[in-house]
């Protein structure tokens, strides 16, 4: 059996939903880590839910449960002589499920769907923090979350609070084989996005035909949702970084570059390419488009164990000096990678030394408002023992460009 036939026999899709989970046993194996390491009381809050705003689960407190349902808190406490986790989730509301539909209740049903080993009711949250906190002295919680906020308010005098953020940041960074495989399936269904934006771009098209049939590939494969605001931005709007109108007539002679990513159970991929709308490049746009594509070599050349993203001798140094020594170093504007996970600029240090499966996107540029050339090529890779694995294997070459264009490819 190979490891990805493995991979996706542990990935087991959750009941009535197309999103994938992994393995209960690897939050599980999450959490103890994290309580290893903090020690004390760490608590994390779900994403509370909104009115007529699409749910999204909170990245930390998803990445340690895998659970999806708003209103929970995860207890973590290491005061006793073994763990005690406990998920606090609210009682079921059979009134309030005509509207949201059927809900998890606490209980022994919640904890063989979650793994978590106690799965108790909301309302005795409080009352089980504070012994808790009473016991550790020491309380974590993830910095910025509301909800940790006013827990400060309930907790006994002399607690110490701490940031968890970090030490979860860290864990997060290096994605176990069952995030690869649903990252890849992201990346996947973005290459798909991609060919059929291709086929689209035309002098004459709307910026926006292009956006309706990526997003029409996201969804119809299962995504969730774009991970960003898809950038589809010619001519002029090649060169503005996160243009998102999309809703500019493409014109002969024009670049197009398409900056998307799917967002695949949870995970997101982040690809851009830049397109020539009447299917070839220009003399001047082909030379811009051969030093971008250089410099992303350069940069990929130097991805393996042990480099970093920043720095001096790092990957985004390579591309700089690359574009910097063509004379274009005044219009390259931003950093050349960032990680991807669960969020499209996934959480850690850009100075922290690469290890294999981190996983992130190297992306030069070159933008020139006067002459309404932007271009920027962007793929998504992960490390590996002695340097990495292309996990957006797409057309990226002059010629493998024009010959997509021209559906010869
Ligand atoms: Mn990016």
């Amino acid at each position: 059996m190979t490891r990805m036939t493995l991979v996706a026999l542990m990935l087991a899709a959750a009941p009535g939903t197309a999103i994938e989970r992994e393995p209960l046993e690897t939050y599980r194996a999450r959490r103890q880590h994290l309580a290893a390491e903090l020690g004390g009381a760490v608590v994390v809050f779900a994403a509370p839910a909104r009115d007529l705003v699409e749910y999204r689960q909170d990245n930390d407190f998803y990445y340690l449960t895998g659970f999806g349902e708003p209103d929970a808190v995860l207890l973590l406490d290491s005061t006793g002589a073994a763990l005690e986790e406990t998920l606090f989730i609210p009682e079921r509301d059979l009134e309030e499920e005509r509207w949201t539909g059927v809900k998890l209740g606490p209980g022994p049903g919640a904890e063989e769907a979650t793994g978590v080993a106690n799965v108790a009711p909301l309302d005795e949250f409080d009352v089980r923090f504070v012994a808790a906190a009473r016991r550790a002295g020491a309380v974590y919680t993830v910095r910025g979350q509301e909800a940790a906020a006013a827990l400060r308010g309930g907790a006994p005098p002399n607690t110490e609070f701490r940031d968890a953020s970090g030490a979860i940041a860290s864990l997060r960074l290096v994605k176990a084989d069952t995030e690869l495989a649903l990252l890849e399936r992201a990346i996947d269904i973005t290459m798909n996005a991609h060919r059929a934006a291709a086929g689209v771009i035309a002098p004459g098209a709307m910026e926006y035909e292009a956006e309706a049939v990526i997003e029409y590939e996201f969804r119809r494969a299962g995504a969730e949702r774009p991970a960003f605001p898809s950038i589809v931005g010619s001519g002029p709007f090649s060169t503005i970084l996160h243009y998102d109108r999309n809703d500019r007539e493409m014109e002969d002679g024009d670049l197009v570059v398409v900056d998307i990513g799917a967002e695949y159970s949870g995970y997101a991929a982040d690809i851009t390419r830049t397109y020539p709308v009447n299917g070839r490049f220009s003399e001047r746009q082909r030379e811009i488009y051969q030093i971008v594509l250089d410099a992303q070599k350069a940069a990929l050349a130097r991805v393996r164990p042990g480099a970093r993203l920043r720095g001096p001798d790092s990957i985004h140094s390579a591309a700089r000096e690359h574009i910097e020594s063509a004379g274009y170093g005044e219009y390259f504007i931003h950093g050349t990678s960032h990680y991807i996970g669960l969020h499209v600029h996934d959480v850690g240090s850009t100075q922290a030394p690469l290890e294999p499966n981190m996983v992130f996107t190297v992306e030069p540029g070159i933008y020139i408002p006067e002459e309404n050339i932007g271009v920027r090529i962007e793929d998504d890779v992960v490390v590996t023992a002695d340097g990495y694995r292309m996990l957006s294997d797409f057309p990226r070459e002059i010629d493998e460009i024009e010959a997509l264009m021209a559906g010869r490819d």
